[in-house]
């Protein structure tokens, strides 16, 4: 199947559900016979950036090095999905600049924090409250909206399914599958 390759690059709050819908749209993609590559904490910050921990500076390198990875996976001709925080502007604006102009879908996953911090998957939002994890992101260590996103996603108005669709529509309109 014919596609355009391209970045979708999810940012939103730990527990937004950046890595959901990212799966999710990954398997629809699968089922229409294109070919993806998806980027996360998983796979990236326990290899490749395995010497970066949560400082400003770590941040940033962790969301360049990310950039430039994903630049080699586009030029590869995969869609790529990465599911990082990126919670500076500058960062993703970065990445963005490093790309040709719509190769960069900038993916913003939102939730407020109070609906975050009461999903707290990891339970480590009551750690940060707890002190036992400092700089944590929109506790204390920013978080930057995007000031115009391609896509924004309301996790806590649309389901999953939603989430997914409106991605998928957004593709097929802007001819990129
Ligand atoms: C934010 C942290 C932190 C701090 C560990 N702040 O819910 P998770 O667990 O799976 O997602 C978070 C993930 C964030 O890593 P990123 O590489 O996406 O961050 S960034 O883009 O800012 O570089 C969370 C966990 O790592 N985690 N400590 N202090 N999230």
């Amino acid at each position: 199947n014919k596609h355009k390759s391209v970045v979708l690059w999810f940012t939103g709050l730990s527990g937004s559900g950046k890595s959901t819908i990212s799966v999710e749209l990954e398997k629809k993609l699968y089922e229409l016979g294109i070919h993806t590559y998806r980027l996360d904490g998983d796979n990236i910050r326990h290899g490749l950036n395995n010497n970066l921990g949560f400082s400003p500076e770590d941040r940033t390198e962790n969301i360049r090095r990310i950039g430039e990875v994903s630049k080699l996976m586009v030029d590869a001709g995969l869609i790529t999905l990465t599911a990082f925080i990126s919670p500076y502007r500058e960062d993703r604006d970065n990445v963005r600049a490093i790309l040709d102009q719509n190769e960069f879908i900038e993916v913003y996953v939102k939730a407020s924090i109070d609906v975050c911090e009461q999903r707290d998957p990891k339970g480590l939002y009551k750690k940060a409250r707890a002190g036992e994890i400092k700089g944590f992101t929109g506790i204390d260590a920013p978080y930057e909206e995007p000031a115009s996103p391609e896509i924004t996603i309301e996790t806590d108005k649309l389901t999953l399914e939603e989430s997914v669709d409106t991605i998928v529509a957004y593709l097929k309109e802007n001819g990129y599958v």
